[in-house]
């Protein structure tokens, strides 16, 4: 069983520089790392404790609504936004804002998610399949500046007439290597394997590049209990429908299947 994840927060543990950080924690971190997961074989769902998926998930969807307040995720029972909100649950113009409607110099908008499905289909072979959420004009009105700043997707062509496979890379500047990656992970895996049903598409590999990665100081021992124990094979991910675009999920259409993983580990989440 393969597990780059694991052997990834094996190496932080052991060659991460410790190091000072903007919450006052304290991490030990490392520089420029990358993980690959082939979506086709499985979804890479972390084994070694349980991710709950469906905070993934409605996170996902949350971005795809453009959204920029935490209420429609507390109404859903969704928390892991809520201290970075304010009063009004507002967080300024995060990811769902610059996928959606990031603003241009003349008053309008671009919708790079509707703009990038509509690339893959019609020029498959394009290199600037690219949506950011790093607007550098608008990053200090946000919340918490973008962490998972940048992807791109890759079209593999089909051979002999089968559809072509659909991959996605993305550029992660900072990397909570213990509580968010497993999370950005199934994140960006599940929006692969949506995209690549928008576009008649196989699902290829999600490939996951680290600027700064990091284990907090507060979470070493849950990383020394997760590294002692086995990993399971990785569950499948079924979609139930074919919804009408990528803009009309709803959690219900998504099925995991076969995840067998150890317990929930908890950690405090640095702010
Ligand atoms: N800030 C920090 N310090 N780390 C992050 O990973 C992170 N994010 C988002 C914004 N700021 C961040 C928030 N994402 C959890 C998971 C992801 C989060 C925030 C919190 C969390 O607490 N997970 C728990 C329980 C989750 C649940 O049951 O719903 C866990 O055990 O996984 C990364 O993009």
């Amino acid at each position: 069983i393969p597990t780059p994840y694991e052997d990834l927060l094996a190496d932080v543990m052991a060659h991460g520089a410790v190091k000072t950080d903007r919450t006052g924690t304290g991490t030990r971190s490392v520089f420029g790392r990358q993980l690959r997961f082939d979506l086709a074989e499985s979804f890479p769902l972390i084994t070694t404790k349980r991710v709950h998926f469906k905070s993934v998930a409605l996170e996902l969807l949350w971005f795809l609504r453009g959204d920029s307040n935490v209420r429609w995720l507390q109404e859903r029972g969704v928390r892991i936004w809520n201290e970075w909100a304010d009063e009004d649950g507002e967080l300024g113009p995060v990811y769902g804002v610059q996928w959606r409607s990031w603003p241009t110099p003349d008053g309008g908008h671009i919708d790079q998610i509707a703009k990038v499905v509509e690339q893959i289909r019609t020029n498959p072979d394009s290199r600037r399949h690219i949506v950011t959420a790093w607007n550098p004009a608008e990053v200090d009105e946000m919340a918490l500046p973008p962490c998972h700043a940048l992807f791109q997707f890759y079209v593999s062509p089909g051979q002999d007439g089968a559809p072509g496979r659909l991959s996605c890379q993305l550029y992660q500047r900072s990397a909570d290597l213990f509580l968010g990656v497993p999370f950005n992970i199934a994140s960006y895996a599940l929006l692969t394997v949506m995209v690549a049903q928008q576009t008649g598409l196989t699902p290829g590999e999600f490939v996951w590049t680290g600027g700064d990665v990091h284990i907090y100081a507060n979470h070493e021992e849950q990383v020394r209990e997760q590294l002692s124990r086995e990993p399971y094979p990785y569950p499948r991910l079924r979609l139930r429908r074919t919804p009408a675009s990528i803009f009309d999920y709803d959690y219900e259409d998504f099925e995991v299947l076969d995840y067998r993983h150890h317990p929930t580990i908890t950690a405090p989440i640095a702010v």
